[in-house]
């Protein structure tokens, strides 16, 4: 009976939007997938997965699975849809987009995410085909372009301390980031850490998972990150805590930084964070003086208006006391600039011969509304912003890989742009999500087990290859075979839209002008095959600026940066207010007195998963954790139902009153889909689309609210 079983293991990647881009092994007993688990042999990935990603089968067979192509026959935001083939599908897409294209290509918007991190399906043939289109393109902004940007001034690269580092360090500042949450492998590091006698301290306005197991909780107020770190120098300056042979041979600027950081006294910046001062002096001499220390960067900190300078400052800290000189010292926010993978060679920018504008993914909503959101620099404070009208207004869009009804900040803006009528909306997706409802054709996509690709890594430095597991479902096609017959059907006749999708990973690790090739020699694609994943040709002991050779213009650790000062933007680093605080924005705050922050729960992978049984009954349903003095000021007991709102929008969720939120915080855990909470809202309804000073990336948690009982 047993002889016809097929069983076979497949190697992959997790596509997910997190840190661990794990290693997985999947098996497969007749064409099925049976499981899915970690791979012992990633070091990474240790034999473990998370939560979500256990349980991947559920999402892969799950019923909810958009299986058919459809065309909307409902209003659009009902998300009634009627089954349609793929010629009819594709045709409908072409000739609209071929009308369109007739006036102006740049009417026609792309825009996508990190639904999948991986090369193949997240930036190659799509890419190619919006570039041969003539299309708008899109500043990918939402996530992490403001850190991305403020590290990059400091340090030059997003490279850092190899997370597999981390339990050799003595102590372990993780600011801004709940690892448990959403970079769960590197926590058995810091455990190992701990077991050794680091300490660990958690900045983070929140008690999450991760601050409640440090030794210590520094619980600022969000988006004052810089201030505290520009008070950590000053002691650390002010006390020679520093290494002065590090910052001569390596850095550049070092007077006017201390001469900057005079400022900052912990007296002064005790007032702007609201930790004591004490507390300030006793953080900066703890770190300047234990080594090695190493400073878990996360993305949390940088959704703030200064977000960008709040992290170039922090990234200074490092050269500062001479911790990079050990690889289990500095500073990690990313790792993918370590990478060298030939992205130009996928997405083929010289396909463009138009000059397209660029839109900016986290102000989506007004762009749909035929804005744009225009940004004035300002030296030392929160850009000035201003709104002008759009021209040509954005005629069709086109979403996949992402979900920004319900992801996107300003939510009312963004379901109104989706309502337009004059707007041609196509959504391809693996479930019918808040997107999908607006979709005039909704196209089904494969999941990570149905397709090939290729990943590099933000928290580790492993290239890991997927191995398709199975066929697709349904009739369900990965987002490259989609771009394909698009580009077919609108007479694009250049060889790049025949390649396939191992010869486009194939690509991604070929030679061009791409920084980081020296450290991608030796991997090729039939190492991956046989293997899964390899390391970056770096050395086991990785201390990338141990000897400086910062990846930045003077090669040194930029305290002064030039290209900032060309920017228009302040040189040295400052302290950058957020936009709606207390203290920044007191008439605001007399009528929205409580700072809201809307960070990952524990279950859901922003709004992915958010839709599966296993992960709602988990989570329970949408809480706002409020702390007790601001509780009980306005009434409200645990348990109530809470109206949460400002001049943005509302939405409605059970309280939770704990000090987990410091006063003045309160804490909504996202993202919700829109469509499974009661009242049709979530968190992003009462964020803004302004925009942070460097990278223009969203500051979700930069927002004023009042709370009420309803
Ligand atoms: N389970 C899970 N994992 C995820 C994700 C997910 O949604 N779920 N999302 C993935 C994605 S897209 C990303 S970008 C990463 C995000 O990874 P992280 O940046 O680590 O994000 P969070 O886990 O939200 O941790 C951010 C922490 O920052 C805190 N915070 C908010 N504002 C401030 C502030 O002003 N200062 C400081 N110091 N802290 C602040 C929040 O309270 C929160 O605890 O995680 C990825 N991993
Ligand atoms: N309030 C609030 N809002 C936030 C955040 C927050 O902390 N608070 N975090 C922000 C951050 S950090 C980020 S990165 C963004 C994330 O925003 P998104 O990148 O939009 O992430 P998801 O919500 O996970 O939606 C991804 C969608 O892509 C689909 N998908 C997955 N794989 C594929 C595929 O191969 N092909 C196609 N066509 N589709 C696929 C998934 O089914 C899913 O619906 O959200 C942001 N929004
Ligand atoms: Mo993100």
């Amino acid at each position: 009976m047993s002889s016809s079983l097929e069983r076979r293991i497949v190697r992959g990647a997790c596509p997910h939007d997190c840190p661990d881009t794990c290693a997985l092994i999947t098996t497969v007993e007749n064409g099925r997938a049976i499981s899915v688990k970690g791979a012992n042999d990633h070091p990474t990935t240790n034999g473990f997965l998370c939560t979500k990603v256990n349980r991947y089968l559920e999402r892969t067979y799950s019923p909810q699975r958009v299986l058919y192509p459809m065309k909307r026959v409902g209003e659009k935001g009902s998300g009634i849809f009627q089954r349609t083939s793929w010629d009819e599908a594709l045709e409908t897409i072409a000739t609209k987009f071929a009308e369109i294209a007739a006036d102006n290509p740049q009417a026609i918007q792309p825009y996508s995410y990190a639904g999948t991190m991986g090369l193949v399906q997240g930036e190659s043939m799509d890419r190619r085909f919006f570039h041969r289109l003539g299309a708008s393109l899109l500043d990918r902004t939402i996530c992490a372009s403001a850190g991305a940007a403020g590290y990059r001034a400091t340090i030059g690269l997003g490279m850092g301390t190899d997370p597999e580092r981390f339990n050799e360090s003595k102590l372990i500042l993780i600011w801004g980031s709940n690892v448990i949450t959403s970079n769960v492998h590197l926590w058995p590091k810091i455990l190992a850490a701990q077991r050794n006698g680091a300490r660990l301290i958690a900045i983070d306005p929140y008690r999450s998972l991760t601050a409640e197991k440090c030794d210590q909780h520094i619980a600022l107020l969000p988006g004052t990150d810089g201030a505290l770190a520009l008070a950590m120098m000053h002691v650390i300056i002010g006390e020679n805590l520093i290494d002065q042979d590090y910052i001569e041979k390596y850095t550049l600027g070092f007077e006017l930084l201390r001469q900057r950081v005079m400022d900052y006294t912990p007296s002064k910046v005790a007032m702007i964070t609201d930790v004591s001062e004490d507390l300030i002096i006793r953080l900066a001499r703890e770190y300047a003086t234990t080594k090695p220390s190493v400073i878990r960067l996360n993305y949390g900190m940088q959704r703030h208006a200064g977000g960008g300078m709040a992290v170039r400052t922090v990234a200074c800290l490092p050269a500062l006391v001479g911790a990079w000189r050990d690889s289990a010292g500095g500073v990690v926010l990313s790792t993918s600039g370590t990478f060298g993978m030939n992205t130009h060679a996928l997405a083929r920018p010289d396909l463009i011969w138009n000059q397209p504008r660029k839109i900016n993914m986290s102000a989506i909503g007004d762009a749909l509304l035929g804005f744009q959101r225009v940004q004035k620099l300002r030296a030392s404070d929160a850009p000035e912003e201003s709104l002008e009208p759009l021209d040509p207004p954005v005629r069709a869009i086109y979403v996949y890989n992402s979900n920004p009804v319900a992801v996107a900040p300003d939510s009312r803006k963004v379901i109104a742009g989706f309502k337009r009528e004059d707007l041609f909306t196509v959504v391809h997706e693996i479930f019918q999500t808040d997107t999908v409802d607006y979709a005039d054709i909704l196209l089904p996509a494969t999941t990570q087990l149905e397709q090939l690709d290729i990943h590099k890594a933000y928290g580790h430095l492993y290239v890991v290859l997927n191995q398709p597991a199975i066929e697709p479902i349904g009739e369900a096609k990965p987002n490259t075979e989609v771009f394909r017959l698009l580009a077919r059907r609108m007479g694009f006749t250049e060889d790049c839209f025949q390649d396939s999708d191992e010869e486009l990973a194939r690509q991604s690790l070929s030679a061009g002008n791409q920084s980081g090739w020296g450290r991608m020699q030796g991997i090729t694609l039939e190492a991956l095959k046989e293997r899964g994943w390899m390391r970056l040709n770096v050395p086991d002991r990785f201390a990338p600026f141990a000897e400086g050779n910062f990846p930045t213009p003077s090669g040194k650790c930029e305290f002064f940066s030039e290209s900032l000062a060309k920017q228009g933007i302040d040189p040295l680093p400052t302290y950058i207010p957020p936009r709606e605080s207390r203290q920044d924005a007191p008439a605001l705050a007399r009528k929205y007195p409580l700072a809201i922050i809307s960070p990952p729960a524990h279950n859901f992978l922003n709004s992915s998963f958010a839709n599966l049984p296993t992960f709602l009954k988990a989570e329970k349903e949408p809480r706002l954790d409020i702390h007790p003095e601001d509780a009980g000021s306005r009434g409200i007991k645990d348990g109530d139902r809470v109206r949460v709102f400002n001049d943005r929008g509302q939405f409605k969720v059970k309280a939770r009153v704990t000090d987990k939120a410091r006063s003045g915080v309160v804490v909504a855990l996202s993202v919700w889909w829109k469509k499974l909470t009661q009242d049709g809202c979530n968190a992003n309804d009462v964020t803004s689309q302004a925009l942070t000073d460097l990278g223009a990336a969203a500051t979700f948690y930069d927002a004023l609210v009042e709370v009420e009982t309803t």
